[in-house]
């Protein structure tokens, strides 16, 4: 599977890569990896970051593409009974958001949860195989489990593959987050599913953090695997995926080439690697691969991120401590498996942790009377699900000062969603024209939906612009098109920018559009 329109710019560039320049090659993708399992195309954060900081429909995004590349199956990333949001959602809401993914175009789901909570696994599992989609039931590889002092050993990832077999899912997911599965693990893990299992599709998600990601993927093939996880060059190694030129290097000459034109391969990556740099602002900077990922496992999206925020923060000076301060974070919640949005759980307590100067003794002893951040406190209400081993205690009912505990999933106690009063609602605001998607968006991320919708009221549909141009101002006198539908294109130019007005804070800018001189008076945010 291909990973360059989702995770790898997820875990690159602060999943910033936009839908116009995914559709500007997608022709040539469906030809030159035809016969991959398949695109990951959609899912994971890019739901919520295409709406919050592109202001972009994720929906249109999955349609446009759909069209584009009608010959290679579109793969998603479904956080369980999450969705694609950041905590539980009522059953009817997975089920209406999975039954628009299916519609609008993606067949392959690859469904986990953060936990490895097969109650929370099994809604997202049922709500994909009622929609009719391809179901990938994924088990999250955490830890070591070549060091016999971890947590997570061989017996616990088989119970987890059991109990994901007895809910008839379609292909088994492996999903190593944070890219810690070393190679003799992968071929013990890999080789011990596939003698039990010797007809279960098997599915590996990697990322390249420590540097081992082709040596791991080459030796899941190797073990038995039908499927693993790569990236276009340009967008691939360290905390992405391991890059896909270097895989087909190395499985060459062997029974498992997977007999793609390295030559067409590479042309793809000639683009990706102009376009990279048109998002140099999202770039995190890494400078190599982190062997430490063995010791704090944060995993390849979240640690950009964080480095990125701590970048502009101009708290780069404490990464070091921080990254020390996520592996205490984890040991204090019970190491606990992490992955969005329980990733997010043990970043914030770290983040806390740093900037309170507290250590995990004090966390524990000072536990009845700190503020702890909103995602901790709902890990321990279980709104997460249910953790292998348990809570930690006394620090759970310390921290949650008697507020509600979950002891099952936490669907069951959540409200079904209204979708019709939604939809009502939500015309009410913005007028007609609401579709089934429009609600799914409102019903993950209400906010983010209701300020996106509001944004493309006042400055209509950016998605169209050339990312240069969504980036950053024309020079001068530049001129540029923009295609803002099939055929229709405006040729634009920016002639002057006027003084700011000291009594609005505004400007007026003079252009023209296809020769017509114009003018608009814009807010000056600098
Ligand atoms: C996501 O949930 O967005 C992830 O990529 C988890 O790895
Ligand atoms: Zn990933």
């Amino acid at each position: 599977m291909d990973t360059t329109w989702r995770d790898a710019h997820q875990s690159l560039l602060a999943t910033r890569v936009r839908t116009i320049d995914m559709a500007n090659i997608a022709k040539e993708t469906s030809h030159a990896l035809h016969n991959l399992y398949s695109l990951e195309a959609w899912g994971g954060a890019t739901f919520d970051v295409s709406m919050r900081f592109l202001y972009e429909d994720p929906w249109d995004r999955l349609r446009k593409l759909r069209a584009l590349v009608p010959n290679i199956p579109f793969q998603m990333l479904l956080r369980g009974a999450n969705g694609v949001a950041y905590a539980s959602l009522p059953d009817n809401a997975i089920y209406h958001f999975v039954e628009q993914a299916k519609k609008n175009g993606v067949d392959i789901f690859r469904v986990f949860d953060a936990l490895n909570d097969i109650n929370q696994l099994e809604v997202g599992i049922k709500a994909v195989q009622k929609a009719g989609g391809v179901c990938e039931g994924t088990v999250c590889y955490s830890g070591d489990m070549l060091n016999p002092k971890k947590k997570y050993n061989l017996e616990y990832y088989l119970d987890v593959v059991d109990k994901l077999v007895a809910l008839d899912i379609d292909v088994l997911g492996i999903k190593d987050m944070a890219g810690v599965l070393k190679p003799h693990a992968a071929t013990l893990l890999i080789g011990a599913i596939r003698k039990k299992y010797p007809d279960l599709p098997i599915h590996v998600h990697t990322h390249d953090s420590a540097g081992t990601g082709v040596a791991s993927m080459v030796a899941c093939a190797m073990a038995g695997a039908d499927a693993v996880d790569a990236a276009t060059d340009s967008l691939s190694g360290m905390t992405s995926q391991p890059s896909i030129n270097a895989i087909l290097a190395s499985l060459e000459g062997t029974d498992r080439d997977p007999g793609l034109n390295i030559h067409h391969v590479r042309a793809l990556d000639t683009y990706w690697s102009q376009i990279r740099l048109l998002y140099s602002p999202f770039e995190a900077h890494l400078t190599g691969p982190d062997p430490e990922v063995y010791e704090h496992e944060i995993p390849g999206g979240q640690l950009t991120n964080m480095m990125f925020q701590a970048s502009q923060l101009g708290l780069g000076s404490q990464w070091i401590e921080t990254k020390k301060a996520y592996e205490q974070a984890n040991q204090l919640l019970g190491d606990i498996v992490k992955v969005t949005p329980t990733s997010k759980v043990v970043g914030d307590l770290a983040q806390f942790m740093v900037s309170n100067k507290l250590t995990p003794e004090a966390v524990k002893a000072r536990a009845a009377e700190l503020d702890f951040p909103g995602s901790v406190l709902e890990f321990f209400e279980g709104m997460m699900g249910q953790p292998h081993g348990g809570f930690p205690e006394p620090l759970r009912t310390d921290a949650l000062r008697g507020r509600r505990k979950f002891e099952k999933r936490p669907g069951l106690y959540l409200e079904p969603v209204d979708f019709v009063k939604t939809k009502k609602e939500l015309a009410r605001k913005f007028g007609g024209g609401i579709t089934e998607c429009d609600v799914a968006s409102y019903i993950m991320y209400p906010k983010v939906y209701e300020d996106y919708r509001k944004f493309v009221a006042k400055y209509g549909d950016l998605s169209v612009l050339p990312t240069r141009y969504f980036l950053s101002k024309p020079e001068i006198g530049e001129e540029f098109h923009v295609e803002i539908e099939k055929g229709k294109v405006l040729i634009l130019k920016l002639l002057a920018i006027g003084p700011l007005s000291e009594n609005t804070g505004q400007r007026e800018v003079f252009y023209e559009v296809n020769g017509e001189v114009r003018q608009v008076t814009v807010d000056d945010k600098t």
